[in-house]
């Protein structure tokens, strides 16, 4: 009887107890011991310069269509190849014969700039600087074989990644990056081709790479593909692709995106499943890489009105998307460790 009694009380002390000392041990992990213990590094994430990345996208546009086996095109490698230099990349470039849809060889170049070479923690971005040689979802069946200015569609996302590139040799992030600059990836077969199909026609610098890469063994945690990142009234809603093999890298992006008050132009919905080098950057390398592309699902083709016609040029660009994708990229990059 006598020893119920004493045990009986000692019961609700000792929750009591538990309770106390597991609240002082929560405070004391959290704001409360902020003078006592280091404070977690905050990384200074440096500021995208829209202004900039928009001259970059002219200069490439100024130009003109930059088709494989053109002046232009032979003349903007050059441009590419000397910005990666001049902003400190160890510069690579990849030539290569690609067959064409219709066995037109394309004198292709891919090119890469890397940062931190060295370190095994790396990320790759990537664009394709090619320009279309086909308006052929113009709405005028005439220019279908016009060749296309490629602005929003090629010059948007090399523009980005060249003022990604500058903000780069400022000021470094912990880990590695990898710029890609794919060639040919808009030679596609034209809508009014009437041959034999074949598969895989688009892409073909990002497919050369994925079967050669710049060094030996190439790996990297994930990429982020940019493609039509610069469009008046842009969309990115969440490429099925990408959310299928790189899920957690969306969602990764996407929240960065609306933390920093990008949420209308990052809506966290699923968008089509697109066919685009970052397929052939999981297929054949097993890097996860997420295409930030706009597409929208309430429009006509989801591109956009201008998607491959001649309305694709600089009158189209907007400096508030190409901020809102340069600054989300950054914020996602420089919080790497
Ligand atoms: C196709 O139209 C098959 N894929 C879209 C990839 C693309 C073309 N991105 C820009 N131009
Ligand atoms: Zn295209």
């Amino acid at each position: 009887m006598k020893r119920k009694y004493t045990f009986i009380p000692l019961l609700p002390l000792l929750i009591v107890a538990i309770v106390a000392c597991s609240n002082h041990r929560n405070k004391s992990a959290g704001s409360g011991s902020e003078e006592e213990t280091a404070p977690k590094p905050t990384v200074q994430v440096p500021q995208f310069n829209a202004d900039s990345a928009y001259r970059y996208v002219q200069a490439q546009a100024d130009f003109g269509p930059r088709v494989p086996n053109t002046a232009a095109h032979k003349a903007c490698g050059e441009y590419l190849a000397q910005k990666l230099e001049e902003f400190g990349a160890t510069v690579y470039n990849q030539y290569a014969d690609l067959m064409a849809y219709d066995n037109t060889i394309l004198k292709a170049r891919n090119i890469i700039g890397a940062y931190n070479p060295d370190s095994k923690r790396r990320v790759l971005l990537c664009s394709h600087w090619d320009s279309r040689p086909y308006a052929d979802q113009d709405s005028d069946e005439k220019k279908h074989r016009t060749p296309i200015l490629g602005v929003n569609d090629g010059a948007s996302g090399v523009g980005v990644l060249l003022e990604v590139a500058r903000q780069l040799q400022r000021q470094a992030p912990a880990i590695g990056i990898d710029l890609i600059f794919f060639d040919a990836e808009d030679y596609g077969t034209p809508s009014f081709h009437k041959g034999t199909y074949k598969a895989d026609t688009w892409c073909l610098g990002s497919q050369y790479w994925g079967r050669v890469p710049h060094v030996e063994g190439y790996n990297a945690r994930y990429g982020i593909l940019l493609d039509m990142v610069g469009g008046k009234n842009a969309a990115f809603y969440q490429e099925n692709f990408s959310k299928r093999t790189a899920g957690k890298q969306v969602k990764k992006i996407w929240d960065a995106a609306h933390r920093l008050g990008f949420g209308n132009l990052f809506p966290k919905k699923q968008g089509t499943e697109v066919t685009d080098d970052h397929v052939y950057v999981y297929n054949l390398r097993q890097i996860p890489c997420v295409d930030i592309i706009n597409y929208d699902p309430n429009s006509d083709t989801g591109f956009g009105d201008f998607w491959h016609t001649v309305d694709d040029n600089m009158d189209i660009i907007d400096k508030g998307t190409l901020n809102a994708v340069g600054q989300t990229v950054l914020e996602v990059i420089y919080n790497e460790q």
